[in-house]
């Protein structure tokens, strides 16, 4: 019991024995909220709406005190705040590209935290610094780069390293706008298909190029950019007086995990000497597996590859990666030589100091966690893993085609672990296709996602895109979910959504 203690009893005030009981009772909260979550007669949420949570519940307050509250409280808090949360480790959690809960990862978390270091010098990180450049070089060799050639760095999340690479694109094109800004320059044009991530328009808001001057490239209908749209738009820009710098093509779209054509992209992107960028964030898992590997066939011609380990790879959030084939130039474009932390003077390998390649100061350190998984399971433990969330995919797949109930968002074979599809609930069946239809079954899965946050058997979520009214999107990327949890999600959606 701890209600009478307070944290000036803990180290660094006291000595140890009471900051070492206080820990274990909160690893035996993080042990219970474990095993719940790998427990399928678990909720993987208990829904509260904002303004419960925020009114306070059962002794749960988020409202910060004046006077310390007793390490009990504290507690009960950590317990609350899992209680409240989302099990996004669950096996039935399917609702972001992120999910699983890695044991070993934890434990890099765990480590990583409890080291609680900065990633921008050596002097601070000396292992951790060593780690990046390898895991770094490790996934330049999956990328299909020359050894010792390119250059990387972990950053917050795929938005950001999509950022990155449009910072570079435009330096390496025009090195004067780190220093005259964009002024200086022509008007700038980029191109990303449309249904690409919006971080791509987000990065050219941010940079001062501006979202008009993204051009958005035609998909076909599995989601894949077309290349003769995308020649059409590089001749319209600049037709238009707009200098095309950088080419971006997905590999692994966020709703229907489509692969573009990498290989016709990178051929245009050479004709036309532009910048390819591969956001790979979602697919990049798929390079450690043999069986799915050929489906990025033309990365290794890419300028830069964004790839979170945070996904299909499972690490604990986050975890995401910009790779750049040019050694150096992330360093030139960013630097900035701050005295009081890259000195050039210090008694070690300076080129060590990664810092200044950053556009960020202070960096958590996401590499240790990634590290210590690829130890764990070696690039084949990660490849049987995306294999097996692969098979998920098709098994659904196949469940879907079979089910009179369900409708495929698209007719083909799932390349990724993306299945998308609508549920046609008993009123709708038999009802001719038409606007009427369309603004009735738009409707249906929110109902149907409302209901099953307040139940919190299951999760998945869903979205419309383009003409096409709401639909699920269910994604694996869990190592735990297995059949059964598939079968249970489309019996509950049915359960849920029958009128
Ligand atoms: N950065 C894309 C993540 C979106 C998702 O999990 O659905």
């Amino acid at each position: 019991d701890f209600s009478s203690i307070y944290s000036k009893e803990l180290l660094p005030h006291c000595n140890g024995e009471m900051s070492r009981r206080f820990l274990q009772e909160l690893v035996n909260i993080l042990f219970s909220y474990i095993d719940k979550t790998f427990d399928r007669s678990s909720k993987v949420l208990d829904f509260h709406h904002p303004h419960q949570l925020k009114e306070g519940l059962e002794g749960f307050s988020l409202e910060l005190p004046e006077q310390p509250e007793n390490l009990e409280q504290l507690l009960v808090d950590c317990r609350d705040t899992l209680k409240y949360g989302v099990k996004t480790g669950h096996p039935r959690f399917f609702n972001q590209l992120s999910s699983g809960l890695d044991i070993v990862g934890l434990a890099g978390e765990w480590l990583t935290s409890t080291a609680n270091t900065n990633m921008f010098t050596f002097e601070i990180s000396p292992v951790f610094i060593l780690m990046e450049e390898i895991v770094l070089k490790k996934m330049h060799e999956k990328v299909g780069w020359e050894e010792d050639k390119g250059d990387g760095i972990f950053c917050p999340g795929g938005s950001m390293c999509n950022l990155y690479s449009v910072l570079l694109a435009r330096y390496h094109r025009f090195p004067e706008v780190k220093r005259k800004g964009m002024a200086a320059l022509p008007k700038l044009a980029l191109f990303t298909s449309e249904q690409s991530h919006y971080s791509i328009k987000k990065a050219a808001m941010v940079l001062g190029i501006g979202t008009e001057n993204v051009f958005v490239v035609k998909c076909d209908e599995r989601g894949k950019m077309i290349p003769r749209e995308l020649e059409s738009c590089l001749n319209r820009a600049r037709s238009e007086g707009r200098t095309p710098f950088y080419v971006n093509a997905t590999a692994g779209t966020t709703v229907f995990g489509a692969f573009d054509p990498l290989p016709d992209i990178a051929d245009i992107c050479q004709r036309h000497g532009l910048w390819m960028h591969v956001d790979a964030a979602w697919g990049g898992g798929l390079l450690l597996s043999k069986s799915h590997c050929a489906k990025l066939r033309g990365i290794e011609r890419a300028s830069s590859v964004t790839w979170n380990p945070h996904k299909m790879m499972g690490v604990p959030l986050q975890c995401a990666a910009l790779l750049v084939r040019e050694k150096g130039l992330l360093h030139e474009c960013n630097q900035l030589r701050a005295d009081y932390l890259f000195q050039p003077d210090k008694h070690y390998d300076v080129s060590y100091d990664t810092g200044d390649k950053s556009i960020q100061c202070g960096r958590h350190v996401d590499v240790f966690k990634l590290w210590l998984m690829w130890k764990a399971k070696g690039s084949e433990g990660f490849g049987s893993q995306v294999n097996r969330c692969l098979e998920n995919a098709e098994y659904l797949f196949n469940c879907l085609r079979k089910r009179p109930d369900f409708e495929l968002v698209c007719k083909s074979k799932p390349e990724h672990s993306n299945v998308c599809f609508w549920y046609i609930p008993p009123s709708l069946r038999g009802t001719p296709r038409g606007p009427d239809r369309d603004r009735r079954l738009h409707e249906v899965a929110p109902k149907i996602k409302a209901k099953m946050m307040e139940e919190g058997m299951v999760m998945i979520g869903y979205q419309p895109l383009g003409e096409k009214v709401n639909f699920f999107r269910c994604v694996f990327s869990n190592p735990a979910t297995k059949k059964e949890d598939v079968d249970f999600l489309l019996d509950e959606i049915a359960r849920l959504g029958c009128d």
